[in-house]
């Protein structure tokens, strides 16, 4: 038998079979029990030893060769690889959103004050007067109203907030001291913008009331909060300063972490950043929530949240934090 010419029609007819069912018929036809390979091989026995030899070489070969060709057979079409679904490359990751820097500070601060025993509360961000102003001891026509840039509303007598202090009220008018509260909330001001100032940003109000409370329950509070926050010391001034609403009042300076005391654009080159406004809760703030300033006294502050946040992770301008800028937020 001419080996040869069966391994080329074998060969020829493998690369034409359209279907599986067609390639199995070869298979039998050439490689099956009765195939023509398998009888090749059957005969060898008859033949002479040296030709035994040689065409039991071949005939071997051919056998691997046609085995091959049919494993290798390949139906699909182009078409077919293109829509193949490749179960053994890496799946693409969905694309995840995180909190935002903000919200991440604002939990932590929300923990550090939680081990300190103050509770979270919420207040509206659209205020009415009383609360934002009068009942702060800040009068109508009283020149301390310029302290704040307001947005008023359309609305007589309603604005957007522009400190969460109206909150100290709302929880003092509902319930009755010891009281030991933060507010995390969302502040507005009609102000010009810089890389410390914007026109929305967040405070952190924090009011605690009880008897015997001074000024050294603040300083201890504020720094066990900055050690626990930042993780080593910090550099805490308080300097005296006014608002209607507490008496004495101070204001409480951090260094600032983002040029490390040296002067940048963020501290406005003084090496020093505002943190927050605070003082003892004013009598007139008690009395207007029909709370005894004989019995009751403490103190509140007010903190910068973004400022905090700028402080914690380097970040030299406020602007940064409301752009919605993907380069910049994916970094948390
Ligand atoms: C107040 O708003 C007072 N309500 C704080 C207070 C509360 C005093 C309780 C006493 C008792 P002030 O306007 O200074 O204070 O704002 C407090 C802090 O908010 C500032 O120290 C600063 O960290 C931050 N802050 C103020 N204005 C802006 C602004 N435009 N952009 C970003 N942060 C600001």
């Amino acid at each position: 038998m001419d080996l040869k010419d069966l391994k080329n029609r074998a060969e020829k007819e493998i690369s034409l079979a359209q279907n599986l069912e067609a390639l199995n018929e070869i298979s039998k036809k050439y490689l099956g029990k009765k195939g023509e390979i398998t009888l090749v091989l059957r005969s060898l026995k008859d033949l002479p030893i040296t030709e035994r030899k040689k065409q039991g070489q071949l005939a071997n070969q051919i056998k691997k060769q046609l085995e091959q060709a049919i494993n290798n057979k390949d139906f699909k079409t182009k078409e077919d690889v293109k829509d193949r679904i490749d179960i053994t490359a890496p799946g693409t990751r969905p694309l995840q959103g995180h909190l935002h820097p903000i919200t991440l500070v604002k939990k932590e601060v929300e923990d550090i004050f939680a081990k300190l025993g103050f509770e979270t509360i919420e207040g509206p961000e659209v205020e009415d007067e009383w609360h934002n102003f009068d009942a702060l001891n800040i009068p109508k026509e009283h020149p301390a109203r310029d302290m704040w840039d307001t947005f008023w509303l359309k609305e007589k007598g309603l604005l957007l907030r522009t400190h969460t202090s109206p909150v100290q009220v709302r929880y003092m008018e509902k319930n009755n001291p010891p009281l030991r509260i933060i507010v995390p909330g969302r502040c507005f001001r009609y102000e010009a913008t810089d890389a410390s100032h914007e026109i929305n940003f967040y405070h952190i109000e924090g009011l605690m009331i009880d008897k015997e409370i001074s000024a050294s329950n603040f300083k201890a509070i504020m720094e066990k909060f900055f050690q626990e926050f930042f993780k080593k010391q910090i550099k805490l001034r308080i300097r005296p300063s006014y608002f209607p609403f507490t008496e004495p009042s101070f204001e409480l300076d951090l260094e600032c972490l983002v040029c490390g005391g040296k002067g940048c654009s963020v501290c406005s080159k003084r090496g020093r950043i505002e943190m927050a406004g605070a003082g003892m809760v004013h009598p007139n703030v008690l009395k207007a929530v029909n709370l005894n300033p004989n019995n009751w006294q403490g103190f509140a502050f007010g903190m910068g949240l973004d400022r905090l946040t700028m402080m914690k992770y380097k970040i030299d301008d406020i602007r940064l934090l409301y752009s919605s800028d993907l380069r910049f937020l994916r970094q948390f």
